[in-house]
C-alpha cells in the first residue's frame, strides 16, 4: 500500500471507532477536513441504512455543511441545541497532554466555536498526528481580520515564531468562511508553552481566534498500523 493510501485507510478506521459513539437521537458536531469527511460519509451510511435515526448535526465548515445535505445529514444550530451530544473532528497536532492544534483546514474558529458546546469532544486521527510539542511539525493558524492586516502579522512575529498571512497559489489570501484572513506561525522547535501564547494570542485586538485546543478533549482515538489507541483525557 502506498504510504498515501495508507494515511486514507488509517482515517477511515479512525472514523469506524467514531462511529461506535452515536446513538440514534443525538445531536452531533461534525468537523473539518480529511478524516471529518470520512466519518461523514459512514455516519450517512448508517443513517442511510436506517442503523442510526434522528441525526441532528452542526457543522463547522461550510465544506462540510455542504457535504451533509449532499448525504442527506439533517443539519441545525446551537440556536437549536446549546449542548451537542458528540462533536467529532480531527486535529492537526495532538501532544501527550491532548491538547490540539487545528486549523490547517482553515475552518478553526467554527470548530472552537462547535467544540465547547460539546457534552463529548471526540478527535480522531491517524498516528502522523500524534506529537511531543505542539508545533514542533506544523505551523499554528490564527485567524485574523483583514482590516490592517500587516499590522498583525508584524505583531505575531514578535511571539518567537516566524509568521506568515496565508496566500493561495493564486497569491491571493485565504480567505475563511467568516470572511477573515488566515496567518501560519511556525516556532522553531514548537510551541514552548501553548497556555501561556493562547493567553497572549486572545488578549490582542485584531486576531480573531487561533488552532491551540487546550483542555477541551474527552477522548482521540488514534489509528495505526499496529490498531487503534483511545487516549482519554478525564476533566
Ligand atoms: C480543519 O480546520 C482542521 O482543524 C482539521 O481538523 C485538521 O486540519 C485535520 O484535517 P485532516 O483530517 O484533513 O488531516
Amino acid at each position: 500500500m502506498m504510504m498515501t493510501e495508507l494515511v486514507a485507510d488509517l482515517r477511515t478506521q479512525a472514523a469506524w471507532q467514531a462511529l461506535h459513539e452515536v446513538r440514534s437521537g443525538m445531536v452531533l458536531g461534525l468537523g473539518t477536513g480529511r478524516t471529518a469527511i470520512a466519518f461523514i460519509r459512514l455516519l450517512a451510511g448508517k443513517m442511510h441504512s436506517a442503523e442510526l435515526s434522528d441525526i441532528r448535526a452542526v457543522p463547522t465548515s461550510d465544506e462540510t455543511a455542504a457535504l451533509a445535505s449532499e448525504l442527506d445529514i439533517p443539519l441545525t444550530a446551537l440556536d437549536e441545541h446549546q449542548q451537542l451530544d458528540l462533536v467529532v473532528d480531527s486535529a492537526d497536532d495532538v501532544d501527550p497532554s491532548l491538547n490540539l492544534i487545528k486549523g490547517l483546514g482553515r475552518a478553526l474558529l467554527r470548530e472552537k466555536i462547535v467544540a465547547i458546546h460539546a457534552r463529548r469532544f471526540l478527535v480522531i486521527v491517524d498516528e502522523s498526528k500524534l506529537v511531543q510539542r505542539l508545533g514542533e511539525r506544523n505551523p499554528l493558524p490564527v485567524e485574523i481580520v483583514p482590516f490592517e492586516v500587516g499590522a498583525h502579522v508584524r505583531w505575531l512575529n514578535t511571539l518567537g515564531c516566524r509568521a506568515e498571512l496565508w496566500l493561495e497559489e493564486n497569491g491571493a489570501p485565504v480567505v475563511t468562511d467568516n470572511s477573515n484572513y488566515l496567518a501560519r506561525c511556525w516556532f522553531p522547535g514548537g510551541i514552548s508553552d501553548p497556555y501561556l501564547l493562547a493567553a497572549e494570542l486572545a488578549k490582542r485586538p485584531g486576531i480573531v481566534e487561533h488552532g491551540i485546543f487546550l483542555d477541551m478533549v474527552d477522548q482521540v482515538i488514534v489509528a495505526g498500523e499496529d490498531g487503534i489507541r483511545k487516549l482519554e483525557r478525564y476533566r
